[in-house]
């Protein structure tokens, strides 16, 4: 990586429903906490969470966190599609199907991204409540890059049976 380079918040959705999902999710801020030229900065407590999509599959448990990086978009893409890897991911054709750790950059500081592997903010942010609400915890007054803010989108969205289940340290 050149020296450069302007540091960026990022925040990053995890979710995860196979192979014991606690422990995935707990697993996965560790290897956050590792990320090269990265500082996690902010962990949500860990909430459970109905499936969206495909309904025969097992609920899921999804998270935020917050980092400040160096890394461009495309490197923490790379890096995070890795700890996926290293997590048992299988990417398979079914569409929201079930998985062991989903890693999804929500939001790169205020850039808006549109490149064949990156959609920046991801396209699901504003719909999802198993993304809105661990957010509003760590980033209560986030606005998005189009300058709507988190407040409104989570009036908008109902809870949809998500549930806190633990702050990250506990
Ligand atoms: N990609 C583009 N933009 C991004 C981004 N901002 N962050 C590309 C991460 N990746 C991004 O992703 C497919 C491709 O998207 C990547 O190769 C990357 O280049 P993937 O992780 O391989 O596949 P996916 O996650 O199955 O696809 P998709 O459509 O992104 O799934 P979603 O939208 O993440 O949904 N229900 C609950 N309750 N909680 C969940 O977390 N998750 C899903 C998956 C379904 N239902 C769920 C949950
Ligand atoms: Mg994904």
């Amino acid at each position: 990586m050149p020296e450069q380079v302007t540091e960026h918040n990022v925040y990053v959705g995890l979710g995860a429903n196979l192979a014991n999902p606690l422990t995935q999710l707990h697993s996965a801020v560790a290897a956050l906490r590792q990320l090269p030229h990265s500082r996690l900065l902010a962990v949500s407590g860990f909430y459970g969470s109905k499936p969206m999509g495909p309904q025969d599959q097992p609920d899921y448990v999804n998270a935020v966190a917050k980092l400040a990086t160096k890394l461009l978009p495309i490197e923490l893409l790379d890096a995070l599609q890795q700890i996926e890897q290293q997590h048992g991911r299988q990417r398979k054709a079914q569409r929201w199907g079930a998985r062991t750790l989903d890693l999804d950059i929500l939001l790169y500081a205020n850039h808006t991204i549109s490149s064949e592997r990156l959609i920046v903010p991801h396209y699901g942010l504003t719909q999802r409540e198993f993304v809105l609400y661990p957010l509003a915890e760590i980033a209560p007054q986030l606005q998005l890059p189009c300058g709507t803010s988190l407040q409104v989108l989570l009036s908008q969205v109902p809870l949809n049976g998500l549930e806190k289940l633990s702050n990250t340290c506990s």
